[in-house]
């Protein structure tokens, strides 16, 4: 890309000469579950949009090797009254195809993910949902692991999958970890015998908002510890703080009874984080953990202002908390924090989504402890949860950056290249609907996601 290229579409712009966006058109209303409810499980049909032509840069040469699938999560229409969705984007060479499923119960689909036999993972909200999605012929049929109410916003909010000591089962086993509004549960969900999940709450706090689950090892034992943000509820009352921190409980240090410790690895008042990542970037086979500490606001008759900005902090078993803090955002929140490698030189960098202030990547030096570099990627992407993946959906050693540009409708793809970063735009959805996008996923077609069963060769 040229330099007054990567101007132009710094500065936001449409992309000339370009094709129009994909047109992803709204057949209207929810759609109604068809009755064939069985033991819990719903069949429902999926929306599905034409294929189009992916718009993209008439100056860079067209890929033609992209294949994968991006699962979005979201909550559409007027905020008092929005309804949960999912949407699949299939990716084929500069082909974009994407199938609607509005979701039948939800008013916010917060999580989707591909799990490895191509169903779907979905948390969701308002009546709190943990479900898997499987197709047959054509059909979602989604199974009710977890159905709970925790009082007025009432929401599976998070999940994560992994190996992690099972404290009633006292072995270690497949779980899924899954932190919920607003009644504070963290609770693991277990498969038995008999196929139905068992759920083991490992805590519980009245008026709590757990935000995000983590799983990692920062002491390298080789045991699964389990992360998770806290805060009271959100409050949109100016001036009134919020104050949460972060959990840490070891489902391998339960006592006899099954009963899990709590430890608050780091009090954040009065601030609080939302976002967290556990990752092993250093390569030193310990996960080092990432906190995303949201901004002080100050707000008075001319609005908020920023007194304190957002920071990332690096904890690791070392470099307990309060840790490091490798990099400042003058911004109010930060809600994506991804690690990958962009690159493709083999090392792996962290990209940060803020809420205004841009789409960055961070690069630790020779001194992890030190402030990283930033480099900025896209100043015009932002959003309030601007959900970001990183995937590397062409094969080619680097992943792309896949970015919900919320305020102007995009899902987008940012590519690194000999000429810097390359921007394409996926999907433009309807610009009438307002929209939350809460989760990005992204799976090569090959790992599953029912790519093959939706037909797209
Ligand atoms: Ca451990
Ligand atoms: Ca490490
Ligand atoms: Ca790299
Ligand atoms: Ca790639």
């Amino acid at each position: 890309m040229r330099a007054p290229d990567l101007r132009r579409l710094i500065a936001g712009r449409r992309i000339a000469g370009v094709a129009l966006a994909v047109a992803v058109t709204i057949a209207g209303g929810l759609i109604a579950a068809i009755a064939a409810y069985l033991n819990g499980e719903h069949a429902l049909p999926a929306h599905e949009v034409p294929d189009a032509a992916l718009p993209h840069d008439a100056a860079t040469p067209a890929r033609s090797s992209y294949r994968g699938v991006l699962l979005v999560g979201s909550s559409v229409g007027p905020l008092r009254h929005p309804h949960g969705r999912i949407e699949r984007v299939f990716l084929q060479g500069q082909g974009v195809r994407v199938e609607r499923i509005d979701h039948p119960e939800s008013d916010v689909v917060h999580v989707v993910r591909a799990d490895h036999d191509g169903s779907m993972l979905v948390a969701a909200g308002g009546p709190a949902l943990l479900e898997r999605w499987t197709r047959v012929d054509g059909t979602w049929t989604r199974r009710t692991l977890w159905r709970a109410r925790f009082g007025l916003s009432s929401r599976m909010r998070d999940l994560e999958r992994g190996s992690v000591w099972d404290p009633v089962a006292q072995a270690e086993g497949d779980a899924l970890v899954v932190g919920t509004h607003d009644e504070g549960v963290v609770a693991l969900v277990t498969p038995t015998i008999d196929g139905e999940p068992r759920v083991v709450e490992i805590d519980r706090e009245p008026r709590t908002l757990v935000h995000e689950i983590e799983l990692g090892d920062l002491d390298g034992n080789g045991a699964i510890e389990i992360y998770a943000t806290r805060s009271p509820p959100n409050t949109l009352v100016p001036g009134v703080v919020q104050p949460g921190s972060v959990v840490r409980y070891v489902p391998s240090l339960a006592d006899a009874s099954g009963r899990v410790a709590r430890e608050v690895l780091i009090d954040l008042a009065p601030r609080h984080a939302k976002e967290i990542l556990a990752s092993d970037l250093d390569g030193d086979g310990r996960d080092e953990l990432y906190v995303v500490v949201e901004a002080l606001l100050r707000t008075d008759s001319t609005g908020s202002h920023v007194i304190e900005p957002v920071e990332v902090r690096r904890i690791t078993s070392e470099r307990p908390p309060p840790g490091d803090v490798i990099a400042h955002f003058d911004d109010r929140t930060t809600r994506f924090l991804t690690a990958g490698d962009i690159d493709g030189d083999g090392r792996r960098e962290l990209v940060a989504a803020t809420f205004s202030a841009g789409l960055w990547v961070l690069r630790p030096s020779d001194d992890a402890t030190r402030p990283w570099t930033r480099e900025l990627v896209d100043d015009a992407s932002g959003g309030y949860e601007h959900a970001i993946a990183l995937a590397d959906l062409d094969g080619n050693g680097a992943e792309e950056i896949y970015a919900a540009d919320d305020p102007s409708h995009e899902l987008r793809r940012y590519s690194w290249g000999e000429r810097g970063w390359h921007r394409e735009v996926l999907v433009q959805h309807d610009a009438g609907e307002e929209r939350i996008t809460w989760s990005l996923a992204a799976a090569p077609a090959s790992a599953g996601a029912g790519a093959n069963s939706s037909g797209f060769e």
